[in-house]
């Protein structure tokens, strides 16, 4: 192969994952380790997700990537720790078609240029660094030939975004946040793959594609500065939530599933507001959408719809089913009429200068 020039690429989706009890707080900044489990759904690959392509080849000089058609920089701790783990376990490669063949030994000098697309805002909360990171692993590690597991890849996207190693797997997923200092029981595993409880329907109502003002690395670590409910959140809160959200997600249980889902989130945005300086990540749509939901499931006596809201004011809606969310759909449309913007996958509400 000296002397030819050969380029070898894989191309892979993945979609981003929603926090049903959320992650926000670490106990190592350098590992990406939790201070509580966390359990999400991933979202369907059709609507938001990353794609994106990697590739090698001799003629590179240097690891590169571009990401929604601008070039970023990989010199972050975070990108260097993911791709020194997946450079230590590749294995050989071979294409005889190419002629090509890299040994485990080459990856080491070999360098990788990295495309990446978002189909949805980045960084407005919407979790784009979940499948982002998710993403690049995954690419990457099919690119090198890593034999490890969903499991053990999914330490590895942790150290690029926490709630990455969340989208490695679709369904409900739990991320255990582990005991050992090196972080190597702090893994994501699967709870129940997409069609254990397929009729869920998932709306997310986008009140900003605007950037949010404060990080979620930032945020979180203010908190835990700073907060003083968060620890009663991570040790005495979560925990008992976690037994009794793997119980709803396996009874399929929508009342059960839909009361923790909107605690946890509005717990998640309590510690925020208790951090100094407080943390607003919702806005006054955030809020209305709140309400409308709270009313309308008190009035019908059990839930129908569930929200959650991340480090953003966009509303993630999660209905029992079809009907429920088509009449979700109808009350949206009647408090927030749409903006000329709005398109299959995302329902554009409320003003965006807020
Ligand atoms: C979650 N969030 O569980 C929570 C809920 C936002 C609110 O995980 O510093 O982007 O990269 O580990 O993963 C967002 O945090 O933060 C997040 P880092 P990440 O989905």
């Amino acid at each position: 192969q000296s002397g030819k020039s050969w380029v070898l690429a894989v191309t892979a989706q993945t979609p981003t994952n929603i926090a049903v009890i959320k992650y926000w707080g670490k106990r190592d900044e350098e590992l990406i380790l939790p201070i509580n489990d966390s359990i999400s759904v991933t979202l369907d690959p059709d609507h938001l997700c990353t794609t994106t392509s990697v590739a090698v080849s001799p003629a590179f000089t240097h690891d590169r990537m571009w990401l929604n058609g601008k070039e970023v920089s990989l010199s972050g701790g975070r990108y260097q720790n993911c791709l020194r783990e997946l450079r230590s376990r590749a294995s050989d490669v071979e294409d005889e078609q190419k002629g090509v063949k890299i040994t485990k030994k080459d990856w080491e000098k070999l360098h990788v240029h990295i495309v990446s697309y978002n189909n949805f805002p980045t960084a407005a909360g919407l979790a784009s660094s979940a499948a982002g990171l998710a993403c690049l692993v995954f690419s990457l590690a099919k690119l090198m030939n890593v034999k490890d597991d969903h499991s053990r890849l999914s330490a590895i996207a942790r150290q690029g975004s926490g709630s990455a190693c969340r989208s490695l797997y679709g369904g409900f997923v739990k991320w255990i946040m582990g005991k050992e200092e090196n972080g190597s029981d702090s893994i994501a595993v699967q709870l129940a793959d997409e069609k254990h409880w397929d009729d869920l329907v998932i709306i997310i109502a986008v009140v900003s594609s605007r950037q949010k003002e404060t990080s979620s690395t930032s945020g979180m670590r203010e908190t835990v500065e700073t907060s003083m409910l968060i620890e009663h959140r991570a040790k005495e809160v979560v925990p008992k939530r976690i037994v009794k959200m793997e119980e709803a997600i396996e009874n399929r249980d929508f009342p059960a599933f839909a009361r923790l889902t909107c605690a946890d989130s509005n717990q998640f945005h309590a510690v925020c507001l208790d951090t100094s300086p407080p943390i607003f990540y919702m806005n006054d749509t955030s809020h209305r959408i709140i309400s409308c939901v709270e009313k309308w499931n008190r009035f019908e006596g059990t839930p129908q719809v569930a929200y959650t809201f991340d480090a953003g004011p966009n509303a993630v809606l999660i209905s029992h089913n079809r009907k429920a969310a088509a009449l979700l759909l109808q009350r949206l449309l009647f408090y927030f009429p749409p903006q000329a913007d709005a398109d299959l996958n995302s329902y554009v509400i409320g003003d965006k200068t807020i």
